[in-house]
């Protein structure tokens, strides 16, 4: 195996061996199966549109099985493996109607289009397409960072496709863009351009997501979120797909079981739609990482409903439910039916069977400061600016982790000078967002937008501000970028920043592996993208 797609690659340059996030070599060379596969069968149904040929399902399938990939999602090698298999068949058979319509493939010699896998042989094929196979670093390096934009894509366009939106033109652009990672032909400069468009379909396909959650469940607005317990059984909802809440807010409807958000559900609390929920009662615990002890403490079952799933230990994982494009071998999931209804009765009978939560906080914390909110605060918000009471914003979203090096953003938030507001979203929050920062003029200095999923939130409220203070240019405003990364979507967030133009962001805790220093050069001469030192060192810079 070889993998680098996340911030946590062993030793900085890739995990080889078993994936430091608990992945295993045969599960690692699965996924590298699947990408290849899906890469293949994008090149074809580019073919097939071209010909009018458009099939739904066909985009869902690739839609999905780039979801699965993503870091923290899937580790049964089971589903990986028949992912791939149903991507063969739908492959062939988009051929055979193809060339019933008199398409001629013969020049479609790429074996991504062609290869055939059973049992007997998918071990050989599996390495065949290791990511390494591409010898160049350079133009791997923008191969893959083509490739995990486009992944983080398909999780936003998944999550906005369950909500019933979906735009077509976002899924030519995702085949299109893993076709051109297939092509031998194309240079290093045709893959920086490519590079470049994926962030401009990455800010559209946000804000299709945006669109799909706020004409669903409401305009998130500031909310107090209970970090305490309750004293009945409960249910833990962990990951980014609110549909799958509000299925589980409604079948546990007068059950007596409660319902508490972890990691990435916690934003859910800030939509109108979820607040007529007496049983739901808050947020357990914090980011991702640390489900290793909260899950155990939690005392009753979980459903992971997306990203990120660690590796269950044996005390709880009994405990744990999949759904969705998560998947762990031998740890129960709930499929949906064909209306896209799941039936969440046995983790409902499950929580009966449980004690309530053991807590492990109290309090309250404060969010909900998406786009709407925020600019519903405009004017309190230009004023203080206006009269220098606010000074500069940080965006200080993304991602958590387990690296010991995350704790520099605990320090930074603890460190800025009190003329300064965090504007925040993704799990990266939980380094700071329960420390009391106080506000200015009514205006708390932590403003939390919402999931990694709403950072288009904070996108859009910058370019409200470059607006309304009459500025030509996003980096003229008084916002500094302090990014925490882990996982592919961050990616797509990245390159959604740079395609609207936003210069000197500030990445950590490390670079991406996958950066070749020829990559990682040009976008440090074209956007100004940086790494992080150390707090003292840092807050000079971006004081300066
Ligand atoms: Fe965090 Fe995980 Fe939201 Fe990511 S829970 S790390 S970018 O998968 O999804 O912020
Ligand atoms: Fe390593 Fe990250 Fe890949 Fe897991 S996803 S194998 S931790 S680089």
């Amino acid at each position: 195996m070889f993998c680098y797609q996340c911030q946590e690659a062993a030793k900085g340059t890739g995990c080889s061996i078993r994936g430091v996030c608990g992945k295993t070599d045969v599960v690692a060379n699965s996924q590298d199966l699947l990408i290849y596969t899906v890469k293949g069968l994008s090149k074809l149904n580019l073919i097939a549109k071209e010909n009018g040929i458009e099939k739904e399902e066909i985009d869902k399938f690739i839609m999905e099985s780039l979801f699965i990939t993503v870091t923290n999602v899937n580790f049964d090698d089971n589903v990986i493996y028949e992912k791939v298999l149903e991507g063969i068949k739908i492959r062939e058979e988009l051929k055979v109607e193809l060339q019933n319509k008199g398409v001629d493939l013969s020049k479609e010699t790429h074996d991504a289009i062609n290869f055939i896998v059973d049992r007997e042989n998918v071990e050989k094929k599996r390495e065949e397409v290791s990511i390494l196979k591409t010898e160049n670093e350079d133009i791997r390096s923008l191969r893959e960072l083509i490739t995990y934009g486009v992944k983080g894509m398909a999780a936003y366009a998944n999550h906005a496709y369950v909500l019933k939106y979906a735009d077509k033109e976002i899924s030519r652009f995702m085949e299109k863009a893993l076709a051109a990672t297939l092509d031998d032909s194309l240079s290093v400069d045709e893959l920086v351009a490519l590079t470049l468009e994926t962030g401009k379909y990455a800010v559209e396909v946000m804000a299709l997501l945006d669109k799909a959650n706020t004409s669903t469940y409401g305009n998130p607005e500031i909310t107090k979120v209970n970090i305490g317990v309750r004293n009945n059984p409960g249910i833990l909802i962990s990951g980014h797909d609110l549909k799958d809440l509000e299925q589980l807010l409604e079948q546990t409807k007068g059950t007596g079981v409660d319902v508490y958000t972890h990691g990435e559900m916690l934003p859910a609390h800030y939509y109108p739609a979820f607040k007529k929920y007496d049983h739901f009662v808050g947020n357990y615990g914090n980011a991702w990482w640390l489900q290793d002890k909260e899950f155990e403490t939690f005392n009753g079952p979980i459903l992971m409903t997306t990203n990120c799933l660690v590796p269950p230990k044996d005390s709880y994982k009994d405990r744990v439910y999949t759904t969705g494009v998560v998947g762990f071998p031998n740890v129960k999931h709930i499929s949906e039916d064909e209306t896209g209804n799941k039936d969440f009765s046995q983790i409902i009978e499950h929580a009966k069977r449980c004690s309530a939560p053991t807590q492990i906080e109290e309090g309250e914390i404060v969010g909900g400061f998406a786009h709407n909110q925020v600019l519903q605060l405009a004017d309190k918000v230009v004023e203080a600016v206006k009269t220098g009471a606010i000074k500069k914003f940080f965006v200080m979203a993304g991602c958590d982790g387990r690296m010991k090096s995350r704790e520099y953003y605990t320090e930074f938030a603890k460190k800025l000078p009190k003329d300064t507001v965090i504007l925040t979203a993704g799990c990266a929050k939980y380094r700071y967002n329960k420390l009391e920062f106080g506000d200015i003029a009514g205006i708390p200095r932590v403003l939390d937008a919402g999931q990694c999923n709403d950072s288009y939130s904070l996108a859009v409220i910058a370019l409200k501000l470059k607006e309304v203070f009459e500025l030509n240019d996003i980096n003229e405003l008084p916002i500094a970028y302090n990014i925490a990364w882990y996982e592919q979507k961050a990616v797509t967030v990245l390159l959604a920043l740079l395609y609207l133009g936003v210069k000197n962001i500030h990445l950590g805790p490390t670079l991406p592996a996958f950066l070749s220093p020829n990559v990682a050069n040009v976008l440090v001469e074209t956007f100004g993208i940086g790494g992080i030192t150390n707090v003292d060192d840092d807050l000079k810079m971006f004081l300066g």
